[in-house]
């Protein structure tokens, strides 16, 4: 089984495109049966929820999936920091959908500072531009609710599996006409190639 996440919308979209992504996954990828969980962008919730189902099902492999606006491509992130921090550079808040800014607050006091994804990034990156979708590497998850996903994990799995986390660009439908989108069956496309790399590296 191969551990898959997604987020709900959140900072007043109706639309995240992971959700649309997880929703249109085969159930088996590379000889692995997809397990699907759809996670509230609630940085506390999310990881609770994210963590006892690896507990349960006892995964080969976890790749979760968040949107970052702005990116033009696919983005293997390759690190999360031990900080959340819910202020936009211009200082304005960015709740979660509970309501919560943290500001420049720990994830797990006295962790480490940062922790390093195990997802075979560099094939990964290879395997999906070769099917014909743009992917990049990205050392920098951000410090929102996607960071704090990706830090829990591997924290709480400590690189027993691969471990990772993809963000994706917005879709066309959502309605940003000054930042790049990327259509929902390019993204899938990459997604599916990006999990039959971990799946090759995991067996
Ligand atoms: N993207 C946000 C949180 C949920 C999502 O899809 C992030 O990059 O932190």
């Amino acid at each position: 089984m191969i551990l898959v996440t997604a987020f709900e919308p959140f900072g007043g979209e109706t639309i995240n495109p992971t959700r649309r992504i997880l929703e249109q996954l085969p159930e088996t990828v590379g000889g692995y049966r997809l397990y699907k969980l759809l996670l509230p962008v609630e940085f506390v919730r999310c990881r609770e929820i994210a963590l006892a189902e690896y507990d349960r099902v006892r995964p080969s492999a976890v790749v979760m999936l968040g949107q970052h606006g702005g990116a033009d491509a696919l983005r293997v992130e390759t690190a999360a920091v031990n900080l959340m921090h819910a202020l936009a550079p211009d200082g304005s808040p960015r709740p979660d959908n509970a309501g919560s800014v943290p500001v420049g607050e720990p994830l797990v006091p006295g962790g480490a500072d940062r922790l390093f994804s195990t997802l075979p990034a560099e094939e990964i990156v290879r395997a999906v531009n070769a099917a014909g979708v743009k992917c990049v590497t990205s050392g920098d998850a951000g410090k929102y609710v996607c960071n704090a996903l990706l830090y829990g994990m591997l924290a709480h799995d400590h690189g027993e599996v691969p471990t990772g986390f993809i963000h994706v660009p917005f879709l066309k439908e959502q309605g940003h006409e000054d930042k790049p989108y990327m259509e929902l069956n390019t993204m899938l496309r990459g997604i599916v190639t990006a999990i039959e790399t971990t799946a090759a590296d995991s067996a």
